[in-house]
């Protein structure tokens, strides 16, 4: 028996789901019940995990699946009670459904339940929630759509479409109704890159990297909406089909659920409109093409003010890195305007940036601003009281006989100001909570414990051994926070997309080289910064985030590639209780469960 627990993992929020995996019952298919409460709406729904076969590029094999869908229909909120006392927080005080196993919860024992819920705050735009153990993630997750509360409009002019139909299968209470939008129009949120591995078992794989020490196998195909388009074996006859009608504009939700890649996403012979990132509304920020990272979301607008025609969607991965090898395929979905009239002609194919083009990727990722208008004004903290300096690395561990296949028969490891995360066996939630002593310390270092010249072309070996150890940093209550994370040439440069939970953090900065702390935070941008759950720190640079620690609870922060976390970049904040009730963590649910 293989135990696996299953975390939902929100960007914002986190749900959890808890399951038991039988790997001896592998030939019956099998279902995992859960529930997801999205407090402050009415609308809850529920769904279940299963097992079901499935066909992509020539083959059928069994995958993990919502309610046995692939591509499963998006959440559709719309929060129309006023915000709860804290504003800008997620899961405010709540961190018991924030979930990654051993973080916050402990696995689910067979038989078990445990309900999510999702608290909202202030967010408004596209969320998704994602599995959050092993690489699960890869076919379980969805979209979440919060629209403005009821009276308030968008900070643009309202699109023609974005609704998709499916919305009526959803399990949802009657406050929805109240939503009028046509929707005879269908354009419905990208959810990009919905399943990689079709050929190989996403498990196997994950198991396979983390025994040999090497880097995890490629994707088999990338996806728009499930589907990998035209340019895959036996996808043409399924490829994701929009129909638009001239003259008008939709919407797109778009989340990048990639497991380890960055992408490039565009549109043949169309300018998008960037509107909101990560449940944030942006300043409206014009591009021929998108840059994405896992764990991201972008909201955006596109004109259908071409001719008649078909269009291609197509997104392919960015990464900077030659030394890995990864999956350089390129997933497409088409356009088509209304009243095109069947030619033999090719949809029009869209300019992507090179495969390796990084000053395309910051150059999209360093443009996007708040808002910052006075119906969606900002909040960044002037004055810190926290200032931290993160180097996340790619590390090596020794391996018996040098039989490993990473670097000069090493072992690849990844790291947090030089530690690589060792997960304990029982959750630091409960440990914290429960005043347990011995599961996690509380000295991880502010600073690198080793100044060097970061990103150096040819770092000194020894530097690349990483310790192992289970430290958290702590925050007061209100401490606000600057923190850089610092990109170092260990091993391999490469982008990290730092993910944190529990918060939005504002981006005030980013450059390439060393992070410099006399002159760099001259050209911080407290005006207008953008606010965000996933940044990608550029190969061999640094970016620079701030945010308030008012969300008491244990949060964590990791590289949001699935290799990396699975490597060790991953580190822990615990945020203390203020001084008053409603400054304090609420108490766990009474189906919280337990860790022995
Ligand atoms: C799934 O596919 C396998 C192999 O093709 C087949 O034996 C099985 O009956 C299928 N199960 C379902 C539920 O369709
Ligand atoms: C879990 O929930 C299911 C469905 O509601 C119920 O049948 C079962 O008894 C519950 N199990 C436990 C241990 O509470
Ligand atoms: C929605 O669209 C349909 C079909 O185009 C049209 O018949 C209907 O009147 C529209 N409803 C509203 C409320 O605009
Ligand atoms: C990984 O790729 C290798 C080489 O293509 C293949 O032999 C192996 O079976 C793959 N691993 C898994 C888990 O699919
Ligand atoms: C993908 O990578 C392979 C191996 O590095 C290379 O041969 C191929 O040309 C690349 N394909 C594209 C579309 O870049
Ligand atoms: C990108 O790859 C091309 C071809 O492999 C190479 O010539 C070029 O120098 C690379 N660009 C960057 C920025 O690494
Ligand atoms: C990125 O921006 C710089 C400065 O504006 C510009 O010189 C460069 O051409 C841009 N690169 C791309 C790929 O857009
Ligand atoms: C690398 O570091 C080790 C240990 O600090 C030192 O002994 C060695 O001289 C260094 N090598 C180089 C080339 O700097
Ligand atoms: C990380 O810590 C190990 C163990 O103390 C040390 O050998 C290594 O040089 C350190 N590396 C860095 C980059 O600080
Ligand atoms: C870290 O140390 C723990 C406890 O000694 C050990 O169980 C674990 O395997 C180590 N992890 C790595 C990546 O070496
Ligand atoms: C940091 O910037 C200051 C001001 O430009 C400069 O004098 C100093 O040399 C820089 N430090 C490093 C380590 O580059
Ligand atoms: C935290 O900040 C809020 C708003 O500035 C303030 O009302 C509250 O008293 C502060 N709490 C603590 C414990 O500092
Ligand atoms: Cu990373």
């Amino acid at each position: 028996m293989m135990k696996k627990a299953m975390a939902l993992h929100v960007v914002g929020f986190l749900v959890f789901l808890g399951f038991i995996h039988s790997q001896a019952a592998a030939s019956v298919p099998k279902t995992y019940n859960y529930e997801i409460k999205i407090q402050n709406t009415d609308i809850c729904t529920l769904k279940y995990v299963k097992e079901a076969n499935f066909t992509r590029l020539c083959k059928s094999k069994r995958i993990l699946t919502v309610n046995g869908e692939f591509l499963v229909p998006p959440f559709m909120l719309i929060e129309d009670k006023p915000s709860l006392l804290m504003h800008g927080v997620k899961q405010p005080r709540y961190p018991w459904s924030d979930g990654p196993e051993f973080i916050t919860q402990c696995p689910i024992k067979p038989g078990g339940n445990f309900s999510q819920k999702i608290i909202l705050s202030d967010e408004e735009g596209t969320l998704w929630w994602h599995a959050h153990s092993d690489w699960s993630r890869a076919t379980v997750h969805g979209l979440i759509v919060i629209f403005p509360k009821i009276g308030r409009p968008y900070p643009f002019r309202k699109p023609d479409a974005e609704f998709p139909i499916i919305l009526v299968n959803m399990k949802c209470k009657k406050r929805r109704q109240r939503y009028k939008t046509n929707v005879s129009l269908i354009l419905i949120g990208v959810q990009m890159h919905a399943g990689e591995w079709f050929r190989q078992d996403v498990e196997a794989v994950l198991l396979d990297f983390m025994r040999t020490g090497g880097d995890p196998n490629s994707s088999d195909a990338l996806t728009i909406n499930g589907q990998p388009g035209d340019l895959y074996p036996c996808s043409t006859a399924e490829t994701t089909k929009f129909i638009v009608e001239q003259g008008k504009t939709y919407m797109i939700r778009m989340v990048n659920a990639a497991m380890n890649l960055l992408m490039f996403w565009a549109i043949g012979d169309h300018e998008v409109t960037v509107v909101g990132t990560d449940g944030a509304y942006t300043k409206p920020l014009k591009s021929d093409y998108v840059t994405i990272s896992p764990g991201q979301t972008i909201d955006l607008l596109f004109k259908a003010n071409q001719p008649i025609g078909r269009y291609y969607i197509a997104a392919k991965p960015y990464n900077s890195q030659p030394q890995i090898s990864f999956d350089n395929t390129t997933t497409t979905a088409i356009i088509e305007y209304k009243g095109y009239k069947k030619s033999s002609s090719h949809p029009v194919f869209p300019h992507l940036p090179k495969v390796n083009d990084t000053s395309a990727s910051v150059n999209f990722t360093g443009s996007l601003r708040s808002l910052a208008s006075r119906a969606h004004p900002i909040d960044v903290p002037m004055k810190i009281t926290k200032n931290f300096l993160f180097t996340v690395s790619i590390n090596t561990l020794p391996c018996p006989n040098n039989a490993c296949l990473g670097p000069r028969g090493l072992r690849f490891a990844a790291s947090v100001n030089n530690i690589t995360f060792d997960s304990p066996s029982i959750s630091i939630l409960d440990a914290y909570h429960g005043r347990i002593t011995g599961v996690y310390g509380d000295d991880f270092p502010s600073f690198p414990p080793l100044f060097f010249d970061f990103t150096a072309a040819n770092l000194n070996r020894s530097l690349q051994t990483p310790l192992n150890a289970t430290e958290v940093k702590v925050l007061e209550f209100n401490d606000t926070v600057e923190l850089v994370f610092q990109g170092t040439n260990l091993v391999a440069g490469i982008d990290h997309p730092m993910h944190l939970h529990g918060h939005s953090f504002y981006v005030v900065g980013w450059g390439f080289g060393n992070f410099n702390r006399s002159k760099d935070p001259l050209g911080y941008n407290l005006v207008d910064p953008p606010l965000q759950q996933t940044i990608a720190v550029p190969k061999n640079g640094w970016t620079a985030i701030r945010f308030k620690a008012d969300n008491p609870g244990v949060w964590l922060m990791h590289c949001h590639l699935e290799r990396h976390i699975s490597w060790g970049m991953e580190a822990v904040f615990i945020t203390k209780n203020g001084s008053r009730p409603e400054e304090a963590m609420l108490p766990p649910p009474p189906d919280m469960p337990p860790c022995t």
